[in-house]
C-alpha cells in the first residue's frame, strides 16, 4: 500500500526535556529542528503530501507523533499515551486527523497504547504489550479491528520501549528485526533482516512506497536492505535518538 500523506509535528523549543533513557548526551534543538525539516524533505521526495504542524510548547515529546494515532485505511484511533506526561498530546492531534478522516475512534482509560507498539502487516495487526501499551488497550484495539477485517496478534515486550523499536515490516515479506525480537515465533512468517545490536536503532527504519528510509550511520543495515533490492535514503535523526526517538516516531503515515 503506497502513502500519499504524512502528520508531522514541529520540535518544541522544550524539546530537550522530552522523556528519555538514552544517556546520548543533551539535545541540541537547532540540531533536532534541522533534522526534522530533512526528514519532511526526505518523505516530500517519496511522494508524499506532508503537513507539519505547530510545536507545541507544553509538550517535549510532541513532535513524537506517530504515538498519539493508529491510521488504517478509513479507521483512524487516538490513543491514550501511556506516559503521563504525554498523555495530553492525544487531544493536540484530533483537529489534524479530522482533516482527512470523518470519525475519530479512541482508546480509552484503564487502557493505554501508544502508535509505537502498532505494526500493521496486510490483514493482520501486532501490538506490543510494554510499559506504555496495556492489555485494556490492547483489547480495546482488537474491538476496533475486528469491524474493518484486520486481525491482532498481541506481542510482549521485555525491554523495548515500543515494538517498533526492534520490528519494522517493509513489504513483500521482508521484515526488519532486532534484539529480543530475533527469535519471536512471530517472524516464522516473515523473511527476517536481523540488525545486529551495534545498529539496533536502525531496525527502526521506515518503508515509504519502495523506499526505505535508515537512520544515518548504520552500513550494515544499509547494504542487507540494499542486497534485497531497495533503495535507501539516510536521514539523521541522531537528536531523536536521544530521546529514545526514532524515524518512525516521528510521523503518521496514511
Ligand atoms: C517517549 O519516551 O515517549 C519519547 N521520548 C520517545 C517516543 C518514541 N516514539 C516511538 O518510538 N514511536
Amino acid at each position: 500500500m503506497n502513502f500519499t500523506r504524512a502528520i508531522t509535528r514541529q520540535p518544541s523549543a522544550t524539546l530537550a526535556k522530552g522523556i528519555s533513557t538514552a544517556s546520548l548526551g543533551a539535545v541540541d534543538v537547532e540540531g533536532a529542528r534541522a533534522q526534522h525539516a530533512d526528514y519532511v524533505a526526505a518523505l516530500q521526495e517519496l511522494g508524499l503530501q506532508v503537513t507539519v504542524l505547530a510545536a507545541e510548547e507544553a509538550y517535549p515529546d510532541s513532535t513524537f507523533v506517530e504515538d498519539v494515532a493508529l491510521l488504517f485505511n478509513d479507521l483512524a484511533i487516538v490513543t491514550n499515551p501511556g506516559a503521563a506526561r504525554r498523555n495530553g498530546e492525544a487531544g493536540l492531534i484530533r483537529p489534524a486527523l479530522l482533516e482527512h478522516f470523518e470519525t475519530l475512534s479512541s482508546i480509552d482509560p484503564p487502557g493505554t497504547l501508544d502508535g509505537g507498539d502498532v505494526m500493521w502487516v496486510e490483514d493482520r495487526v501486532y501490538v506490543g504489550l510494554s510499559a506504555r501499551t496495556n492489555p485494556a488497550g490492547a483489547q480495546q484495539l482488537a474491538g476496533y479491528l475486528v469491524n474493518v477485517g484486520l486481525d491482532l496478534v498481541v506481542v510482549k515486550l521485555r525491554e523495548m520501549l515500543h515494538l517498533k523499536t526492534g520490528l519494522n515490516y517493509l513489504d513483500q515479506g521482508n521484515l526488519l528485526v532486532t534484539g529480543e525480537l530475533v527469535d519471536h515465533p512471530l517472524c516464522s512468517d516473515f523473511h527476517r533482516i536481523i540488525v545486529p545490536p551495534e545498529e539496533a536503532y536502525a531496525a527502526n527504519s521506515l518503508w515509504i512506497n519502495g523506499t526505505v528510509l535508515v537512520p544515518a550511520g548504520n552500513p550494515q543495515t544499509t547494504s542487507m536492505l540494499e542486497a534485497r533490492g531497495y533503495p535507501v535514503r539516510a536521514v539523521d535523526t541522531s537528536e531523536f535518538r536521544k530521546l529514545d526517538g526514532g524515524l518512525s516516531c516521528l510521523s503518521l503515515r496514511f
